[in-house]
């Protein structure tokens, strides 16, 4: 956006004393003067906003709305109320997805674009974080009335401390004109061609006034960009709502009637005149609600820290997570555990990471089951890893736990070249062929079964995991399972079990147990 494009010229002769005092008070460039053919700046852009539009070079000195847009007139009421306020280093805006998507082309403050009606939640979040930021959501009227109903109505029941700005132009501007839950009785629209009909479509939603039957919203006014009285009263309502959130009163929403002159098909003038005459007898302007709200304070959960709730500070020469107790000879480990529901997959990448955490790995676990809590396919992924993980997702192990046949067929593929696979059986299936791996197969059901329990079948190749792969050290294996497993007997079997599973890895896979029809490792 250019000084070019928004500045206001008066001539300099004839002047009345406002015109003159107003000049006075804006702060004039004298090479601007001189390059407008002898007209005086009277008004240049605000501040707030970014000098240049520069999303296409050939299109810089132009905005992407169309002429007469609404959309144009709010961006600079915004930012003149923000500028006036003194807010901008602390303004976050937040933009939606409609016509004003790119609207942090425009505002030079902090910007963030969210999916289409999800900008009270974003919003929400961001307040929470950054309490003495001006948080905005800018939204339209499909954006905030249709996809997005949940968010603004559970933010403004929330009373979070943000400030809506809801352009409401009464259809989707940016995808061609379909009817919103605002569009007027009658009025046509790609997807009510016969004009809206209340029997079919169901009436306009008046969202000023829904959201001003909640409790806890602090400032709910609607207001219309129809003539200049009315934008003036725009402009105070849009620096209230802000002088709302700076006083940390509460939620303050503002709905603005909008012309949208392209999907209308009017031009400017005319669209101006429809929101005077069409829209507000639908949309009454008026303050739906101007108070401090009475919000009890209720009782606040005991803050703890994050290693406390995890518990593993907490405990007398407990585990220090800030040193690494083992020399991880790897960057990362990427494992993959598969079974039925049941069989303790889950459970086992739990183990991994709780025992990566203490040792000081980053960790991550993701589980996936389907909708039956037992014998229904379930697998984790888990990564431990040096550095910051990026995404908890595996689809390439280094290690597939495969607790069933049915596991190690779906995800043998998936094993990187040189990885390995450990398999719950007394041998691999006749027709396993994956020659680029380790595959070993272990009787973990029959071990643990000999030891008390078939649960523990996990644990036994959790323990030939960790023997294998040498990824964690041994001590740090049996200090989560004491501090994991309550039952005092279940804690002995599982003893035993993880020691079966190294001492299998340790004497029998060198021995035979690696049952690969070719012969591999
Ligand atoms: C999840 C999703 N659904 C649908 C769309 C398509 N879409 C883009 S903008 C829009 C509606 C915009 O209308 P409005 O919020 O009134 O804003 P305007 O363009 O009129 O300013 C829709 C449905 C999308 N981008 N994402
Ligand atoms: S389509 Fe309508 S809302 Fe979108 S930029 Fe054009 S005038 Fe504005």
């Amino acid at each position: 956006m250019a000084n070019e494009s928004v500045v206001s010229l008066v001539e300099p002769e004839g002047k009345s004393e406002v015109e003159s005092k107003v000049e006075s008070e804006v702060k004039l460039e004298a090479s601007s003067a001189a390059n407008n053919n002898g007209y005086e700046l009277l008004h240049s852009k605000s501040p707030l906003f970014y000098d240049l539009y520069e999303r296409k070079s050939e299109l810089k000195h132009q905005t992407h709305y169309c002429p007469g847009c609404g959309h144009g007139v709010v961006h600079k009421l915004i930012a003149e109320a923000l500028q006036e306020l003194g807010l901008q280093d602390k303004t976050i805006f937040v933009s939606p997805v409609g016509c004003s998507v790119f609207a942090y082309y425009y505002f030079d403050v902090g910007n963030v674009q969210v999916a289409h009606g999800r900008a009270p939640a974003a919003a929400t979040a961001i307040k929470r974080a950054g309490p003495d930021k001006i948080v905005i959501s800018y939204q339209g009227d499909g954006d905030l009335a249709a996809i997005g109903t949940a968010e603004i109505i559970h933010a403004a029941n929330r009373g979070e401390k943000i400030t809506v700005f809801f352009v409401n132009n009464a259809i989707y501007g940016m995808t061609g004109g379909q009817m919103a839950p605002t569009t007027m009785v009658g009025q046509k629209s790609t997807t009510s061609p016969w004009g809206r009909r209340p029997s079919n479509e169901g009436f306009p939603m008046h969202m000023a006034e829904l959201i001003a039957t909640l409790e806890a919203p602090a400032y709910v006014e609607r207001v219309a960009l129809s003539d200049n009285k009315n934008i003036m009263k725009a402009r105070r309502a849009i620096r209230k709502a802000l002088e709302i959130q700076r006083d940390d009163t509460g939620f303050s929403f503002v709905e603005i009637l909008s012309p949208c002159p392209t999907i209308w098909g009017k031009d400017p003038v005319e669209a101006r005149r429809w929101v005077l005459e069409k829209m507000t007898p639908t949309f009454p302007l008026n303050v739906f609600r101007d108070r401090k709200p009475e919000i009890p304070d209720g009782n606040q959960p005991p803050q703890r820290s994050v290693a406390d709730v995890l518990e593993i500070t907490s405990k007398e020469g407990a585990h220090d997570i800030s040193k690494p107790k083992h020399a991880h000879r790897f960057k990362d480990v990427k494992i993959k555990i598969a079974g039925l529901g049941g069989q303790g997959v889950l459970l086992m990448g739990q183990l991994l990471i709780e025992m990566g955490m203490r040792e000081g790995l980053e960790v991550s676990w993701l589980p996936s089951y389907g909708p039956e809590m037992r014998s229904g396919s379930a697998h984790c992924h888990v990564c431990l890893s040096k550095e910051r993980i990026g995404s908890p997702l595996v689809s390439r192990p280094d290690v597939l736990v495969a607790m069933n046949e049915f596991s190690l067929r779906k995800f043998a593929h998936e094993v990187v070249s040189g990885g390995v696979i450990l398999y719950n059986g007394a041998s691999l299936p006749g027709d396993f062929y994956a020659p680029e791996v380790q595959a070993v197969a272990i009787p973990a059901a029959e071990i643990a079964d000999k030891l008390g329990s078939t649960k523990a079948a996990n644990i036994v190749m959790l323990g030939a995991l960790l023997e294998d792969t040498e990824c964690l050290a041994p001590g740090t294996a049996l200090s989560v399972l004491e501090d994991k497993v309550k039952k005092v007997d279940m804690l002995e079997i599982d003893r035993k079990a993880l020691a079966a599973g190294r001492r299998f890895i340790e004497e029998q896979a060198h021995v035979g147990a690696v049952s690969q029809p070719d012969g591999f490792a």
